[in-house]
């Protein structure tokens, strides 16, 4: 009996792809309060009370401002936890969700 040793000659290629990352975006409007909104941003995406109150501002001011960049599913989950606690106190707030280019 003959005893043959090969050696694989194909080698598999494994490709990891960064997953697409989503913005948070805060809206502005007439009638949600600015420590309300601030409270919001603190609680959901665990801003420090400066960046959260920058951030508020700079809604209030241009009508929309990023919060911040995460994965589709983290994206969509904080955008509407945080718009629904607004929805709670019966504030008109949101927040929604985009791809990043
Ligand atoms: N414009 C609101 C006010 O003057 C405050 C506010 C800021 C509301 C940012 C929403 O995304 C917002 N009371």
């Amino acid at each position: 009996m003959q005893n043959t040793v090969t050696t694989p000659r194909v080698q598999l290629e494994i490709k990891v792809e960064r997953p697409k990352l989503y913005k948070v975006m805060l809206v502005n409007d007439d009638f949600t309060p600015r420590e309300f909104v601030v409270m919001v941003l603190k609680a959901e995406f665990r801003m420090a009370e400066e960046q959260a109150n920058q951030v508020m501002i700079t809604a209030h001011q241009r009508g929309v401002c990023v919060v911040a960049v995460f994965t589709k599913d983290v994206a969509e989950t904080k955008a509407t936890n945080a718009t629904d606690a607004a929805r709670r106190k019966g504030y008109p707030l949101l927040f929604t969700t985009e791809p990043e280019e």
